[in-house]
């Protein structure tokens, strides 16, 4: 293989189920020989995480709880990686949370708290984790986030969470700036709709689906394979020159009007 990643390790947080983006990009990263460390947060999604590492090649995976609304846990965590590894080489950021009632209707109505909720697990957490994760980053690294184009543009219901991306997206380029001195790169990968667990319960999904295999460039859905094998180039060498970018993997939709 031309990528490998075979002696580098990286911390996956956020997986939840086979459908999770997270998952698909553990399962490019372990293609590429990396050593996985994976962080969950509800006790419930430990035994789905136990049940997916048995599918990869890596037969060290090492799972740890991180529930990024406290800055214990965070702590903890990491210090945690830092005994049992030592070095890390970066980290996959797949965590995102809204309320569910304010992912639809007017913006204009999302409460105080639902905001505050948002932000701080969907953006505040990127930064905490970056300053946590630094230290173990020695031989330099790369981190990767998730946001989506709801981040940039108005779509219909993505509300507080396309408010809580763009901030996302901003500590992106602020977090560049600082790791760069580092080493460290940082970086999102915008995707286009894939139906995972955050996706579950919205309403018109399926039309949502259906209007970017009608209309994108590509003609067709983004798969969790896509966005992993490009968190895969972003983790590699071969994405040394990109910090503070955002790669859109949506087969081309954002390019529309
Ligand atoms: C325009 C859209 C559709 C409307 C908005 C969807 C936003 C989804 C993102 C957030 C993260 C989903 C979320 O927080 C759901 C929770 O309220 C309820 N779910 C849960 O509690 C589950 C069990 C847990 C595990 O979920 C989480 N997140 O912790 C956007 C879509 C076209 C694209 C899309 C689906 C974008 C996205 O950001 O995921």
């Amino acid at each position: 293989m031309v990528l490998s990643l075979e002696g580098k390790t990286f911390v996956v947080m956020g997986v939840a189920n086979k459908r999770s983006i997270g998952w698909g990009i553990a399962r490019s990263l372990d293609k590429a020989g990396a050593r996985l460390i994976f962080t969950y947060n509800q006790d419930r999604m430990l035994k789905n995480v136990e049940k997916l590492v048995e599918e990869l090649n890596g037969k060290d995976s090492i799972i740890l709880q991180c529930d990024v609304e406290s800055d214990e846990q965070i702590e903890n965590c990491f210090q945690e990686i830092k005994e049992k590894v030592g070095v890390i080489h970066g980290v996959a950021h797949c965590i995102a949370f809204a309320k569910t009632e304010e992912l639809q209707g007017e913006f204009v109505n999302t409460s105080r708290d639902g905001f505050l909720l948002a932000q701080n697990i969907s953006a505040f957490s990127l930064a905490a984790v970056a300053r946590a994760a630094r230290p173990l980053m020695t031989e330099g690294g790369s981190i990767v986030t998730l946001t989506y184009l709801g981040g940039e543009r108005v779509v219909q219901n993505y509300n507080v969470m396309g408010v809580a991306k763009a901030s996302l997206e901003a500590s992106v380029r602020y977090l560049a700036n600082d790791l760069g001195k580092d080493g460290i790169r940082v970086n999102s990968i915008s995707a286009g709709p894939i139906r995972t667990l955050s996706a579950k319960g919205i309403r018109d999904f399926n039309s949502v689906l259906n209007e970017i295999e009608e209309r994108a460039p590509l003609r067709r859905t983004t798969t969790q394979e896509e966005v992993g094998d490009t968190a895969l180039f972003l983790f590699s060498d071969l994405s040394r020159g990109i910090t503070g970018e955002n790669i859109h993997v949506d087969s081309g939709f954002h390019i529309l009007s």
